[in-house]
């Protein structure tokens, strides 16, 4: 049984204190300590909360649980929201980040401040199916799995209602991509709606990448040892109120990250993005040389043209994509972008003197050139994120 003591100093004889002890109370919720978290990220989801909070009441019951939402200070106050609902029900919590986005580190957050054995994660959209959570945590207590997963593919519909088309297609060559890099068979590995034992969020805390959509594949691939899981079929619905934050950054991301575990790690995601956006460059690069050369310019304007404007191409989609959530604005974006192109000087010279350094040394040009452009990428790469966002 759980009571709520207070001790305090009554009196004080010969040099010693002399305490009373008090029972404020014998709290019924404080009795009953919490076996299951579910964590809900947020953004932009005022009209979700309500209806969300009573289905998971009405899902949950006899099981002692608890809300953690997770919100970046969305402009539509649904943290405003949630904190008027968790002023009269304590399963609520509203952890509310601000100067900061991203569903990877929210969800890990909210994970991180749980003290329950148990942690679920769902969304509030009202897009999965929260009637499914206590067959998971079922079967994480009976000890079957370490790991739920809600999967939309289990169904024979599959996930119809809720994807567009397009979204269709991108969720299943994600899940093709992610499928090839894990060493387990789960037919939904970006799925978003799952539950796990704490521990095993805890101890790979460290290795997850805050960037990005797709923490459950990143917690499966981080794991040392392959975890045991069950999916669980739902229907995956519509969206309820507001609009979906998916967009292209998030596939960029998601490739990132599968480049990430392909590589052991050794790789952060965000310089895998800043890499691509590199590569994006040299296209733009390539077309406005090929059309400065045929508008008749001079070689050595039209490289100059091009090379300026990749530069600022770059510039800006790292802003808008790879750095979105440090993204400069006003004089911050001018300023930013005068470092940039400094620092790409600098970056641009280092590139040739290793590339020179390694052509002394070996026959192969492709070897040295690579050589050459893989630290100019390395060094644009580390000095902006440090100088620029
Ligand atoms: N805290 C936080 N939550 C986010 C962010 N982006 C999306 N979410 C939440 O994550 C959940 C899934 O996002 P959603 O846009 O519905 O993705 P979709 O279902 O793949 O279209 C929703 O509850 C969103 O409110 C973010 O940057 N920060
Ligand atoms: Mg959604």
């Amino acid at each position: 049984m759980t009571l709520l003591l207070e001790i305090s100093v009554v009196g004080e004889r010969a040099g010693r204190y002399i305490g009373a002890l008090t029972i404020l109370e014998r709290d019924p919720v404080l009795m009953q300590s919490c076996e299951l978290t579910v964590v809900i990220p947020t953004y932009n989801e005022r009209d979700n909360i309500a209806p969300l909070i009573q289905r998971l009441a009405h899902a949950l019951k006899g099981i002692a649980w608890q809300a953690v939402f997770v919100d970046d200070n969305s402009p539509d106050g649904t943290a405003d929201t949630i904190k008027a609902m968790a002023a009269c029900d304590p399963r609520i919590l509203c952890l509310k980040r601000v100067g900061r986005r991203g569903l990877a580190g929210a969800v890990l957050e909210g994970a991180l401040a749980s003290a329950a054995p148990f942690v679920g994660v769902i969304d509030a959209d009202l897009q999965h199916d929260e009637t499914v959570l206590p067959q998971m945590l079922a079967s994480l207590k009976s000890g079957e799995a370490d790991l739920a997963i809600g999967s939309r593919f289990l169904t024979s519909s599959g996930p119809e209602k809720g994807l567009t088309p397009f979204r269709k297609a991108g969720s299943r060559l994600a899940n093709i991509l992610a499928r090839a890099v894990l060493k387990v068979e789960v037919s939904d590995p970006v799925s978003g709606f799952f539950m796990i034992r704490r521990g095993l969020i805890e101890t790979v805390a460290p290795d997850l990448t805050n960037d990005g959509f797709k923490i459950l594949f990143d917690i499966i691939a981080s794991q040392r040892s392959p975890p045991r899981i069950r999916e669980f079929p739902y229907v995956f619905a519509e969206r309820q109120a507001g609009h979906s934050k998916m967009d292209e950054r998030v596939i960029i991301e998601y490739l990132g990250l599968i480049l990430t575990k392909l590589t052991g790690n050794l790789l952060p995601t965000r310089f895998l993005m800043f890499a691509m956006v590199g590569l994006g460059g040299v296209a733009v690069h390539m077309a406005v040389l090929y059309s400065g050369r045929a508008a008749g310019l001079h070689f050595i304007i039209s490289q100059g043209v091009a090379a300026m404007t990749a530069m600022t191409t770059n510039f800006l989609v790292n802003n808008s994509v790879t750095y979105r959530d440090r993204r400069l604005r006003g004089m911050k974006l001018l300023t930013g972008y005068l470092r940039f192109c400094a620092l790409c000087g600098v970056g641009l010279i280092a590139n040739v003197a290793v590339a020179n350094l390694v052509h002394e040394h070996t026959p192969l040009w492709w070897l040295a050139g690579a050589a050459g452009a893989a630290s100019g990428a390395a060094w644009n790469y580390v000095s902006t994120s440090v100088a620029v966002w």
